[in-house]
């Protein structure tokens, strides 16, 4: 008895989907299908795998692979690159770095399955590579989906198969490109990231900018207080404090907001978005472009994400279809790729998202990076193979932005007395940019110091202040863009912005 329930307790059988709310599209929302998409892609070619750097001897297994399409490494700049792979490769890994043609995603998958079978533990794809698609009936709402599956390249030995033309329901039998099958061994193999922002802006400086960011974080770390964001709109809320308990195994200091009055479009926005955090997960209906924020239904665009450049570098986007990246202007994109400040994200390319949220959080908190986290969080989803619900609900999921990064390099272990479940301090900025003097505004009137940091992170000044405007003489400084740190004395969590000075 004892060892059943042991049993049901590992495998997941008590999981009840069914009690959760799924997120979903817009009502009448249809998102584009593979053909519309394919309208969009070059033809696909026989694959050539052209290496263009390794780190290491040649003796070493390729661990890691940067997978470029072609001609990208150049345009990004191959010293640029390099700094990547050497970045990446000091974990221990061995980094590849090659170029691709276009080829069927058949065909990347299975020069995976050859370097996975030398050693290789995870990759990231960068730039318009193959994408597989898939086809399910979906077990929780009317409608059945399409969809881009990221996961068909972790899963290097299970069986993805294309039995059925159109939803597997229809029952006409035959192949028409979309999987719609799944049986063997489901658990992932790797870890894969992808990095495709062609349809986002320009894709040659988004993805210098985003690997600039990459570097500096590596770098320097964060600058401002370590903490997270857990964010849950209604239909979600009164599994709040769970979803809480999951994200404070990689971030002790973990803010919940999970009032259904608080939790809406402008809070998120004016006061959630712009305060320092390192991590936010949302959990709301969303599209590829917006959240859906109940019951006033007013939404936050993809483009509002843009504009407000939130700090926080990692997202955990429980919010329909939000990292569809087959979609222009894909929101995940907006978090990740137009945001400088964006590193990675987890979300669906679907309805559904994550859930069972600790096998995600506790490796990253035991120093893992987030393709790591992510792959484990697969394998314990698919360690039953995939259920219909679990299908429905995470077969969408996929992860944009860099693997090994790991986002505990940026903290020492906080002593269990140092955790403060305080909501960071709104610090706000008078006029930016700015000339000669800067004025600051905070909610907090207690004593803090006010740190400056140049765009580098050189501290060039600081002030120790108690009152909730802040004047500060930058006279004697050059121009350009500043981050200041406003760090209370009593150790609760602190506030954060940044501005620029003109001359
Ligand atoms: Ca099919
Ligand atoms: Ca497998
Ligand atoms: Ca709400």
């Amino acid at each position: 008895m004892l060892l059943l329930l042991v049993l049901a307790l590992n495998t997941g059988f008590d999981y009840d989907y069914s009690s959760v709310v799924m997120t979903t599209y817009p009502e009448g929302y249809i998102p584009e299908t593979m053909e519309e998409w394919q309208t969009t892609q070059l033809p696909t070619a026989p694959l050539i795998v052209n290496t263009i750097l390794r780190t290491g001897s040649e003796y070493d297994e390729t661990g890691f692979l940067i997978i470029f399409e072609n001609g990208l490494v150049s345009a990004v700049g191959s010293g640029l690159v390099e700094q990547w792979a050497t970045d990446i490769s000091s974990s221990g890994l061995t980094v590849e770095v090659v170029e691709v043609t276009y080829s069927t995603p058949e065909e990347l998958k299975n020069y995976l399955i050859l370097s996975y079978a030398n050693g290789l533990e995870g990759a990231v794809l960068v730039g318009d590579l193959p994408v597989a698609w898939s086809m399910i009936d979906n077990a929780f709402i009317d409608s059945s989906e399409e969809f881009p599956s990221d996961y068909f390249f972790m899963d290097l030995n299970g069986n993805w198969e294309d039995l059925w033309v159109g939803y597997p329901s229809g029952g006409v039998s035959g192949q028409d490109g979309k999987y719609d099958t799944f049986s063997g061994e489901l658990d992932p193999e790797i870890y894969i990231g992808r990095i495709l922002t062609s349809n986002l802006g320009d894709e040659v400086s988004l993805i210098t900018s985003y690997l600039n960011q990459n570097h500096s974080w590596r770098d320097e770390g964060d600058t401002e207080p370590l903490q997270a964001l857990c964010y849950v709109d209604d239909d979600w809320a009164s599994w709040g404090s769970g979803y809480q308990q999951d994200m404070q195994l990689l971030y002790p200091n973990t803010y919940l907001v999970n009032n259904t009055d608080a939790t809406s479009a402008s809070d998120y926005e004016n006061f959630r978005l712009p305060a320092c955090y390192s991590w936010i997960s949302p959990f709301v209906h969303s599209s590829p472009y917006y959240h859906i924020w109940y019951p006033a239904m007013h939404a936050t665009y993809n483009y509002e994400v843009a504009g407000i450049q939130p700090p926080a570098h990692f997202y955990n986007l429980f919010a329909c279809s939000n990292c569809r990246f087959t979609t222009s202007g894909y929101m995940g994109g907006a978090y990740v790729y137009q945001n400088t400040n964006g590193l990675a994200a987890v979300g669906s390319t679907k309805s559904g998202a994550m859930l069972r949220f600790s096998y995600f959080y506790e490796p990253m908190g035991n120093n893992g990076s987030i393709g790591e986290g992510y792959r484990d969080w697969w394998s314990y989803i698919t360690s039953n193979g995939l259920s219909g619900s679990e299908k429905s609900w995470h077969l969408g999921m996929t992860l944009l932005g860099d693997p090994t990064l790991v986002p505990s390099m940026a903290y020492v272990p906080l002593q269990e007395d140092d955790i403060s479940l305080s909501e960071p301090v709104l610090l706000t900025v008078k006029s930016n940019p700015c000339f000669g003097t800067v004025i600051f505004h905070t909610g907090n009137d207690e004593e803090s110091l006010l740190r400056i940091r140049d765009i580098s992170g050189r501290i060039v000044g600081e002030i120790v202040c108690n009152s909730e405007e802040i004047l500060l003489d930058a006279s004697s400084y050059s121009s350009g863009m500043y981050l200041v740190e406003l760090i209370p004395a009593d150790g609760t969590a602190g506030g954060c912005t940044r501005f620029t000075l003109l001359r």
